[in-house]
């Protein structure tokens, strides 16, 4: 009996940017006795149905964006007689449509780290359960990464993750729903002896897979402060200490190390946490400004952003304090008009931001505005074909709307020919080379230019440019920058990097700690943790 472990894709550049980080935690998940897992990433290239056979285990990760190719794979692996088992995102929503559609014979509900095991020896004693409730683990029991499992030369970037859940509640966003408002800190140590090991095989450009990488604001402190929380004021102390705890560690690793993170603008009022992130290499952010407008923002639940100058001010602090900021835009909210577009590009130039992303409002399940939708379309559903458009990723993507909530006065057509032409106007030749005297050195300046141009057309394949003559030249030229950038990200590996030796709280040498910790008792110091497993 042997394990597969598959991350379904449609599309196969044979180089991929980030590595799928489930597969790499999964494989650590797997028992010893069942052997190495045999990992497939369907972005490098298809799976080859001959490796399956009959006994084998197969886990399948779905985000909703791929569940129609992962449903593909499982029934195939099924066919040929394998145990299927689902996972992910998209599996712990919606767990029959996995089990029906993808004939599953079970699906994993929640984190995969800890109730993986079980479901390998369930399979191997040929009863599997349906499903299994792998939870919210806690912080503590996340698992370092097999990347003794990985092909270094197939990926531009690492991702570790350092923390999940996120307290805010962004109406378009499912994370604080299924990964919880309360954020899990995994251990600092065992981060960082996972990013030393990615260094010594030649990684140096790293995505901190993190929902939310600035868990607790200035604000919330303030807040519980006020109102005399010191339970909470304790709490939210703590977790802040363990951020700035990691950072020091990052910022003792080698200088050449690039790290890429997620976090809200707030960060932006707290120059010591940027500062932090500064040293630590975290040299960029993707930053959710979602809206230019009150409104807008108002809409997705998260007029706690700015608008406006105060927008632009805010993001150019990011820069100001040494920390890029990749701009996330959403067009296609109910209080879009024509002008939003170009008032959205021209903020986005304005604001200095580095890189920028603009999406098309898409409900998400588990989000607010799905659940809105879903009931609005209760009565009298659209369909395409036999298949209700509130289960649109299953209509097959050749005939699937890009766009799927209508707009109070633009059409779907209308909305998606403004996006295009923003990202265009964005990412011009011109537009790229003055953003790109950012670099220090030449090499990172053609780096740069590649790495842009890279991100323009792989959108371009992902649901933006829906004529297919365009999508297969975007391809074509999707797979051969990937190429040249993949020979830009890489690094001299260091096998001789050492490991940390981290101390255990009762040792003679004290633990170092964070600046603003300076002064607390150590019975409280929530520097003093155990070191990883
Ligand atoms: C990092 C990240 C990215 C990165 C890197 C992606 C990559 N290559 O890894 C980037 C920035 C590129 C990205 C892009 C996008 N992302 Co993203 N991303 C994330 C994020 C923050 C973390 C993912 C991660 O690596 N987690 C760490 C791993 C270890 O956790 P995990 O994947 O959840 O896996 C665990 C369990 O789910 C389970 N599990 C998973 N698979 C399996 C399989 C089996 C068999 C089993 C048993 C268990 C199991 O066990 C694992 C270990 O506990 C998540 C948020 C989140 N909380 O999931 C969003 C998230 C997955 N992304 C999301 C979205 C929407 C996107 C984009 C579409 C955004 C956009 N509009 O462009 C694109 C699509 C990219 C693509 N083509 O697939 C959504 C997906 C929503 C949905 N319902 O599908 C999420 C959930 C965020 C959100 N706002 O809601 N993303
Ligand atoms: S969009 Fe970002 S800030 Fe909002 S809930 Fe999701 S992870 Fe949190």
């Amino acid at each position: 009996m042997k394990v597969h472990l598959v991350n379904p894709s449609d599309h196969s550049f044979g180089t991929a940017v980030i590595t799928p980080r489930w597969l790499f935690v999964l494989a650590a998940a797997t028992p010893r006795s069942a052997g190495d897992p045999i990992l497939t990433d369907e972005s490098l290239e298809p799976i080859d149905p001959q490796a399956i056979h009959a006994g084998d285990v197969v886990g399948i990760s779905v985000h909703t964006g791929n569940a129609l190719r992962g449903y593909q794979v499982g029934r195939m692996a099924r066919a040929r007689g394998a145990w299927v088992v689902y996972g992910g995102i998209h599996a712990t929503l919606f767990p029959e449509e996995a089990l029906e559609r993808g004939e599953g014979h079970a699906i994993v509900k929640g984190d995969g780290d800890v109730v993986w095991a079980r479901v390998v020896a369930d399979c191997a004693a040929g009863h599997p359960q349906p499903v299994y409730e792998g939870g919210r683990i806690a912080g503590s029991d996340f698992l370092p990464a097999r990347w003794d499992l990985m092909r270094p030369e197939k990926y531009m970037w690492a991702s570790v993750q350092t923390i999940r859940g996120c307290p805010k509640h962004c109406s378009f966003c499912s994370v604080w729903r299924t990964d919880g408002q309360q954020p899990r800190q995994r251990r600092f140590q065992s981060v960082v002896d996972e990013i030393v090991s990615l260094r010594r095989m030649g990684f140096r450009f790293i995505v901190l897979a993190d929902d939310n990488f600035y868990p607790v604001t200035l604000t919330d402190l303030r807040l519980a402060r006020e109102q005399n929380n010191l339970a909470k004021v304790e709490e939210l102390t703590a977790i802040r200490a363990d951020r700035f705890h990691l950072m020091e560690e990052l910022a003792k690793l080698p200088k050449d190390m690039v790290f890429f993170t997620q976090i809200t603008m707030e960060a932006g009022e707290d120059g010591d946490y940027l500062d932090a992130m500064r040293r630590a290499n975290i040299k960029g952010a993707l930053v959710g400004v979602e809206a230019v407008t009150p409104e807008g923002l108002k809409a997705v639940y998260k007029d706690w952003n700015y608008s406006g100058e105060a927008l632009a001010k805010q993001l150019q602090t990011f820069r100001a304090h040494g920390v890029h900021v990749l701009g996330s835009f959403i067009f296609g909210l109910p209080t879009d008009r024509p002008a939003t577009f170009d008032a959205t590009v021209e903020m986005a130039m304005k604001a200095r931001v580095t890189f920028a992303q603009f999406v098309m409002m898409t409900p998400f399940p588990g989000t607010v505005d799905f659940g809105k939708w879903e009931k609005q379309q209760s009565e009298n559903p659209a369909m395409v074909g036999d298949i209700p458009i509130t289960r649109y990723w299953l209509i097959p993507s050749d005939v699937r709307p890009k766009m799927f909530t209508p707009h109070p006065t633009m059409s779907a057509d209308e909305i998606r020919d403004r996006t295009q032409r923003v990202w265009d106007r964005f990412y011009t030749w011109g537009a790229i080379w003055e953003r790109s005297a950012c670099t220090p050195t030449i090499r990172a300046r053609i780096g740069f230019i590649f790495l842009s141009k890279l991100y323009r057309q792989m959108y371009a394949g992902t649901g933006i440019s829906t004529d297919s003559a365009r999508r297969r030249k975007s391809q074509k030229w999707a797979r051969w920058t990937a190429r040249q950038c993949k020979r830009l990200f890489q690094a001299r590996p260091m096998p001789d990097l050492p490991q940390p030796q981290w101390q255990r709280p009762d040792s003679a040498v004290p633990v170092p700690r964070a600046a603003f910790l300076r002064g607390s008792s150590p019975a409280t110091n929530p520097l003093a943790v155990l070191p990883d497993r």
